[in-house]
């Protein structure tokens, strides 16, 4: 197998299914605010910064605030999601995933974290993965949101990998788009419809094996 590559991993739909509780929380402020939040508009903000979640979740509303109540909104927000995140356990690691990363080890291919999430370390610490990544980029460390490549260009930079070597996984068009535009292969987790754009597309992460990657790496 070929040795000289690396892995750049989405959190939230790669790892762990964090959707389900930013949902929970974004609907609260939703119906706070008077209007319902849907699942399916919940897909909308999935590798989605949350400034811009909060804008795309106004306009579904069509509610305006001012600079100073979308920050209470934000703050108000995340301090409800903290709330779920912090209960969350090693348990909540998607299937496969585990299996995965020890097969990345045994053969020393290195891994990144490449999530749009200011919470990124403290889902890690909860669910026991954090000392297990080389390096770590999350929503503190860009200025520019997915589908901009920074986050997966500065994590090839911390693993001290070129781009053309790394192998992003990620669940949301954007991140694959970011991924296709940073010049590294893309592997999508979900609906092909929807990820018809990354070089390889997986139903969800048990589809995600040694198996799949020896076939894939070979
Ligand atoms: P936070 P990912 C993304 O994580 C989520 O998919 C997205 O729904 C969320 O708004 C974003 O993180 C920011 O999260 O509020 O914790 O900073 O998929 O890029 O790992
Ligand atoms: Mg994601």
């Amino acid at each position: 197998m070929k040795k000289e590559i690396a892995f750049i991993f989405d959190l939230d739909g790669v790892i762990v299914d964090t959707a389900k509780y930013h949902f929970l929380a974004w609907r609260n402020l939703a119906n706070e605010l008077g209007f319902e939040f849907t699942k399916q508009n919940n897909e909308l903000l999935k590798g989605v910064s949350r400034v811009r979640s909060l804008e795309i979740l106004l306009g579904i509303g069509n509610v305006e605030l001012s600079e100073s109540q979308k920050q209470e909104y934000l703050i108000k927000k995340n301090t409800e999601y903290l709330g779920y995140v912090n209960q969350m356990t090693a348990d909540e690691i998607l299937p496969g995933i585990n299996d995965l990363l020890d097969f990345l080890d045994q053969n020393n291919i290195k891994y990144a974290l490449g999530s749009a999430s200011k919470n990124a370390p403290l889902i890690l610490e909860k669910v026991g993965l954090l000392d297990r990544f080389t390096a770590l980029v999350d929503g503190n460390d860009v200025s520019k949101a997915k589908p901009d490549p920074e986050v997966f260009l500065i994590g090839a930079q911390k693993l001290q990998m070129k781009p053309e070597n790394c192998i992003v996984v990620e669940d949301a068009i954007a991140g694959v788009e970011a991924a296709n535009t940073a010049n590294m292969t893309s592997i999508g987790i979900g609906d092909a419809k929807l990820l018809g754009d990354a070089n390889y597309v997986l139903a969800n992460t048990s589809e995600f094996t040694p198996k799949f990657l020896q076939k894939i790496l070979n």
